[in-house]
């Protein structure tokens, strides 16, 4: 037995300890060793009973994810399941902490569960494409019935200990030490008759069959539509628990879970799990630790300015908002308590934390009053010289060691950081609209940013509950760099004989919230206008330029906050109308340049945008503006609505070959220079590994 599995016996009942940090994740090293110390428990006349521990944050929080896609170790956690279960001693589980996945199997393979009170329980399989696979689909319904199982393994939400106790999937909790419990547990089960109590033989969630079928159905009919692969395989799982005895009904399941473990929505998704952890590392976070931040400024109180005064108040710190004058004060802090109000009425907060939030803020409109802030953030409008006139402002009352951030969506921070005393002490914190729901922070380093500076902007992200992307500095940074070219792809497409309407279409199929043009007129064409018009001087003249969207500016169809765009909107309605005016638009602009439409299908539109976020995220990474491909994934998955069950353009391009896109890449470029391969792609594809080898950084 290694290090991961100790055991040692303690008054006749044996102790079995995992201790594999940091979640005690099941790998072949902690199964080999569970089913070594329960052999060695049984064998011992002197254990009369036996208690299974974790040390550390947490019982297993699952099975070892990294080990998905790599030839398998024996034992499998179902044969490990098997045997706790068929141990001839009672076994009890002492658990705590974030029992999850196939932790929750091998704690049920045991014949009881005493919990710490804190305790959550959970089967988020599903959230990785897959489903519990260690004997989970048939022992959970036999305990608590199939809709409840049916809850747990397809809402992906955890329960509580006092949840797991009502639904009887554990015994009790423990406000003393879970394994001190356990151990009393265990000692008043020796010697006693039918003490042993196997989980497949349970039946009080089977005894009504009706109930069970129908609870069954409902689920089916509710995942109607549902484009992901596994929460369909749960149920036909748990279906078989009452159709099949407990043998069959674990063939089925493992069956069922391999398909699912082969499927691409499944490489997707725990390519996401861990691309959102590696995107949280930085080489400045490594090096640097970051600076203290209890207070923060907040410059501009429009929508994203409260937003993001919202999430700091929600996560502890406090903020001070500065306006330009008193009414627009009023309304930004006004904005803000409706933030809380309205979680209130949800439910998420008691309007006793409503208040503590709202005591944390205050407001002026004086930029004195954000002298003493740790750090201040610049939330005006996005143009330039009036980000300068802040910070020159700021840069007079802030104090020594204060962060100079700017939530700028494009802009190039290191000319604001010019303009500043310390230029060391400029970031790029872009948040991304609503800034209270919206998990992505582009973290965006200058020049001269130190990095404390970055290390606290990650850190900062962190405490927010947020996902930092570190950024370097081009015009869009990440996100709005790849949104660009998706765009511009769409727009080639809409001069060549595609509709807009066409175009959102496929994109909402494939999985995205809102299409292309829907985002444009949600969040207005000006901006996207600005951008054009600020890079003009630096265009390409030879590449194909759209003057679309510059028409209908021209026109004052903005958008959403104009009544119209690509769409009509009566009378504030955000609910869209197909405009015939735009189409005529459009069709003008083909005669005046002389082009004949054509037809485009599904596949292709998909098959451009795809490619141009693609082609785009790889000059990022091949330019450091972003540190690695994964990072890109991350990007558009959490700031622009990229399904997360494709992994993100990156994931998904690797899964569709990255050879093939980039010969036809090269015979896109032969209609113009925008769609001409990065030389990143000859970089992976030679290296063999795809766009994996740069993940690992
Ligand atoms: N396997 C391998 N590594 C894991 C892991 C796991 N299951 N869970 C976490 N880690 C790593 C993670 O990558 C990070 O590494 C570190 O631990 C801390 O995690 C057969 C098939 C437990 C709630 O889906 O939800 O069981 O970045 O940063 O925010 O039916 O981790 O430090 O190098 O997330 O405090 C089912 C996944 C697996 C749970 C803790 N279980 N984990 O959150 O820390 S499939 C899960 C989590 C399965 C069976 C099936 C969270 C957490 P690094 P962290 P955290």
């Amino acid at each position: 037995m290694g290090q991961e599995v100790k055991f040692n016996v303690n008054d006749g009942v044996a102790v079995i300890t995992i201790n594999n940090p940091p979640v005690n994740a099941l790998n072949a090293a902690v199964r080999q060793g569970l089913v070594t110390a329960f052999d060695d428990a049984e064998a011992n006349d002197d254990v009369k009973a036996i208690v299974m521990f974790a040390e550390g944050r947490t019982f297993p929080a699952g099975a070892d994810i990294t080990e998905f896609g790599k030839p398998t170790v024996d034992p499998w956690l179902p044969d490990v399941c098997n045997r706790v279960e068929a141990t001839c001693k009672p076994v009890v589980a002492a658990v705590h902490g974030t029992v999850l996945g196939g932790g929750f199997e091998l704690a049920l393979a045991a014949h009881y569960r005493i919990a710490d009170p804190m305790t959550t329980f959970g089967l988020p399989e599903v959230t990785l494409g897959i489903l519990p696979g260690a004997g989970g689909t048939q022992r959970v319904p036999r305990i608590c019935g199939a809709e409840a199982a049916l809850d747990l393994m397809i809402a992906k939400a955890p329960i509580s200990a006092a949840k797991a106790v009502d639904l009887g999937l554990i015994d009790g909790v423990s406000r003393a030490h879970v394994r001190d419990a356990a151990l009393d547990f265990a000692h008043e089960l020796i010697g006693k008759p039918n003490a042993l109590r196997p989980t497949r033989e349970r039946t009080e969630g089977l005894s009504d069959p009706v109930g069970y079928a129908r609870a069954v159905a409902a689920k089916r009919q509710a995942l109607a539509g549902n484009p992901l692969f596994a929460p369909a395989k749960i149920v036909d799982c748990v279906e078989a628990a009452m159709l099949l005895p407990f043998e069959g009904g674990l063939a089925f399941e493992q069956a069922a879970f391999e398909d699912c473990l082969r499927s691409d929505q499944s490489a997707a998704l725990r390519h996401v799990f861990f691309a959102e952890r590696k995107a949280t590392k930085a080489p400045e976070v490594a090096r640097a630790k970051p600076r203290p931040v209890e207070i923060v400024g907040i410059v501009g109180g429009g929508t994203m300015g409260s937003g993001i005064a919202a999430s700091f108040l929600d996560a502890g710190f406090g903020v001070v908002l500065v306006d330009r004058d008193q009414p627009m004060l009023d309304t930004a802090l006004a904005r803000i308590e409706s933030v809380f109000d309205k979680a209130v009425r949800k439910g998420s907060i008691t309007a006793q934390m409503l208040d503590e939030r709202m005591a944390r803020l205050t407001g002026d409109i004086h930029y004195f009053a954000v002298s003493e802030a740790d750090l201040v953030i610049e939330c005006v409008i996005e143009d330039m010289s009036v980000k300068e006139q802040v910070f020159a402002t700021l840069d007079a009352v802030i104090k020594p060691g204060a962060i100079l951030a700017t939530n700028t969506s494009y802009l190039d921070i290191n000319t604001l950081a010019a303009g500043v005393a310390h230029p060391e002490n400029v970031l790029g914190l872009h948040f991304f609209s609503p800034a209270h729901v919206m998990r992505l922070v582009e973290v965006v380093v200058g020049e001269a940013t130190e990095a404390d500076v970055v290390a606290t902007g990650f850190t900062l992200a962190k405490k927010l509950g947020k996902i930092p992307v570190r950024s370097g500095v081009a015009d869009g940074f990440i996100g709005n760099s790849i949104l660009a070219a998706y765009r511009t792809a769409a727009d080639f497409m809409l001069e060549d004989g595609a509709s807009p309407y066409q175009v959102d279409a496929t994109m909402r199929a494939f999985g995205f919230p809102m299409g292309p043009y829907q985002v444009l007129d949600l969040a207005g064409l000006d901006i996207s206008w600005a951008r054009r018009k600020r890079l003009k001087s630096t265009r390409d003249p030879e590449m194909r330029y759209i003057a679309i969207g510059d028409k209908m500016c021209q026109k004052g169809w903005l958008g959403q906050k104009a009544g119209r765009g690509y769409y009509t909107y009566a009378d504030g309605s955000r609910l869209g109308v197909e405009d015939p005016e735009v189409l005529g638009l459009i069709a003008a602009e083909r005669e005046r340049k002389g082009i004949t439409p054509r037809a485009f299908g599904p596949e292709e539109i998909l098959y451009r945008c795809l490619s141009a976020m693609v082609n785009e995220g790889a000059n990022l990474v091949l330019n450091k503006i972003a540190q690695r491909p994964s990072d890109i994934d991350v990007a558009m998955i959490h700031g622009y609505g990229f399904p997360r069950w494709r992994g993100g353009p990156m994931k998904a391009a690797e899964l569709s070959g990255l050879l093939s896109l980039r010969n036809q890449l090269r015979e896109f470029a032969k209609e113009d220079k925008f769609w001409t391969p990065s030389p990143l792609f000859d970089e992976v594809i030679k290296a063999g590994h795809g766009f994996d080898t740069l993940n690992a950084v």
